[in-house]
């Protein structure tokens, strides 16, 4: 296949080396999926409690189950015109259906593009336009929001998208998804082996199905960004199946493990460290937690013999407390995973302890570089470092503000290259020019120091965006929403330190002098950027007014005045 517009490829000697050590093997996800059902199809591949929007009652899932599924799905959607190279924005609920989706579009060559529940009009709206989507998969009602609602908004504005499939018994005035699979009329499974034409089941023009090669793009993961708009991140089947693979086996995973997917299933975290799709590459099962909190997940811990799991530390936190408060039920637990954000040394020190099983550090971006503890470390580096690179391919840069190599325990700007991480954001070249080396490097914007291990330890960050507890908000998207709003001349949105969070939002707004007298509420202008239509966690926590913004030498904003100045406001009670 083209690569889509704008995907920019690994330089050739690169994916040779990366070919002839091993790491790319030419595998596909549809493939790996065939391949796996093949191999022990009558094994629980996705448990599915139920209790959404998509499905009241609990569904499992066989391996063969979901390979006859995806198949079946796949047929659907050419049937109704989709074809490879399209785009199809996916935003689901940790439901089973998204496996059924996401592997049937794999499997057509068609790019799922990863939205997060909490995505609203204005991210989704982004989406679909940039990518040009032809499709788009939500549940009905979930956590109060009406999707289908959404969906005919944006629908309306964006004339390429021309389907909307609703998860769930009452599409409205959309499709029902379950109304998609069909026979195998048009054999999915020899498009899989050959390029011959088999597409006869009518409905839409343009290619016939033909089997995705290894090293073709296989989806858009989002980015948690630091710029206006969101960027989105093209990753091929060889790439990411490399990182599963790898994750895997630092992970011990095996034909036996039982991962829990608490966090929202197609972040990169838990899809991809080892997540829910490295427990499918491994054979093991995939149990869909619909929600994060102990009183859910412990019992489905207990009934499910769950063996690892992935959190943000606020959740790491929240668990440990309801452990050591009495609440039982994860003593299976042999690896907990937390990653997202920086996990305190301390509260890291807890786990061991109180739960009962292995700490496994993860710091990780959807660009590609995962690192991770090892489970045989020594506690003191599980405890207090982000861990180390998946593989011995990446390299790892640690550079002062002119790109100068520093020594080991100094801390500087984390630059990587690798056979997982990518080259380019998908369609940005003026991005790209600022995210990457001349030489192919990312540009993380974390600032690390690296221990004569070679763990890394994350001691900040140079992007301007916040980690609110694994969840990122690039100050600018921000900034942009709240100029949009007519007392504002001008917004500045940095990081506050938060106990639980490790950081929450804070917004300081210079007024326009014809609002000083009577100026807006705080709440008026968080109000104001949430309907705008914008994700719940990217709506400033707190909104300072100011006269002016203290500068820096050369008059830029000083941000770094600014979080001081909210960090010392909060001490001082
Ligand atoms: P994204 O690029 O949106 O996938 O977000 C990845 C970013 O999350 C990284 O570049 C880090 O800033 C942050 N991050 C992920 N894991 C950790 C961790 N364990 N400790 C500190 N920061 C982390
Ligand atoms: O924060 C992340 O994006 C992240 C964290 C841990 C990630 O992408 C990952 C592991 O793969």
């Amino acid at each position: 296949m083209t690569p889509p517009d704008g995907f920019t490829p690994y330089p050739a000697e690169f994916a040779e080396r990366y070919r002839a050590a091993g790491y790319w093997r030419g595998e596909t996800f549809g493939r790996m999926l065939r391949e796996r059902a093949a191999a022990h199809g009558e094994r629980t591949a996705v448990v599915d409690p139920g209790g959404h929007s998509a499905a009241a009652t609990e569904r499992r899932w066989t391996y063969a189950e979901l390979d006859r599924r995806a198949d079946r799905m796949a047929a659907g959607l050419l049937a109704r015109g989709i074809r490879a190279g399209d785009r199809v924005v996916v935003q689901l609920p940790n439901a089973a259906e998204f496996f059924e989706v996401v592997f049937a579009l794999f499997r057509i060559g068609v790019l799922p593009v990863f939205a997060l529940p909490a995505h609203r009009y204005t991210e989704i709206g982004y989406f679909c336009s940039f990518t040009g989507a032809v499709a788009y998969v939500v549940p009905a009602v979930e956590g109060g929001f009406d999707y289908r609602e959404l969906a005919s908004r944006v629908r309306a504005e964006n004339p390429a998208l021309r389907l909307v499939l609703v998860a769930g018994e009452d599409p409205g005035e959309h499709v029902r998804l379950a109304d998609v699979p069909c026979d195998v009329a048009c054999d999915v499974t020899n498009s899989l082996t050959s390029d011959a034409p088999g597409g006869g089941t009518g409905g839409g023009t343009g290619p016939l199905p033909r089997e995705p090669e290894p090293g073709d793009v296989a989806f858009l993961q989002l980015s948690g960004g630091s710029t206006g708009v969101p960027k989105l991140i093209p990753r091929t089947h060889d790439d990411y199946i490399y990182s599963l693979r790898g994750s895997v086996e630092l992970c011990a995973q095996d034909a036996d493990s039982v991962y829990l997917c608490v966090l929202p299933v197609a972040h990169n975290f838990p899809l991809s460290s080892p997540g829910s799709l490295g427990t499918l590459y491994a054979g093991g099962r995939v149990v869909l937690c619909p929600q994060p909190n102990p009183e859910k997940a412990f019992p489905l811990i207990e009934r499910e013999g769950v063996t690892i799991t992935g959190l943000v530390p606020p959740l790491a936190l929240l668990w440990l407390d309801a452990a050591e408060r009495g609440a039982r039920g994860f003593e299976s637990l042999e690896v907990l995973l937390v990653g997202g954000a920086k996990f305190s040394a301390e509260a890291a020190r807890r786990v061991r302890p109180v739960l009962g099983c292995t700490l496994q550090q993860v710091f990780g971006m959807a660009e590609g570089l995962v690192n991770y503890t090892r489970l045989d470390d020594p506690e003191e580096l599980i405890t207090t470092t982000q861990g180390r690179p998946i593989s011995p391919d990446d390299e790892v840069r640690v550079v002062d503000d002119q790109d100068r190599d520093l020594p080991d325990g100094a801390t500087g700007h984390l630059l990587t290259r690798g056979p997982y991480t990518i080259r380019g954001y998908w369609n940005a070249p003026e991005h790209n020019a600022n995210s990457f080396t001349a030489d192919g490097f990312y540009r993380t914007g974390d600032l690390v120091r690296r221990t004569p291990t070679g763990h890394l330890v994350v001691e900040g960050r140079a992007k301007d965006q916040i980690n609110r507890g694994g969840e990122k908000v690039a100050a600018e998207e921000i900034e942009n929403h709240l100029l949009a709003h007519p007392a504002v001349h001008d917004a500045a949105v940095v990081a506050m330190p938060d106990p639980y969070l490790g950081e929450r939002t804070c917004a300081y707004v210079v007024l326009r002098a014809e609002h000083r007298e009577q100026p807006p509420k705080g709440v008026e202008l968080k109000r104001f950027v949430r309907q705008r239509g914008l994700a719940d966690y990217k709506v400033p926590d707190r909104v300072e007014f100011v006269e002016a913004f203290p500068a820096t030498g050369i008059g830029k904003v000083s941000k770094k005045d600014l979080r001081a100045a909210i960090a010392a406001s909060l001490t001082a009670g």
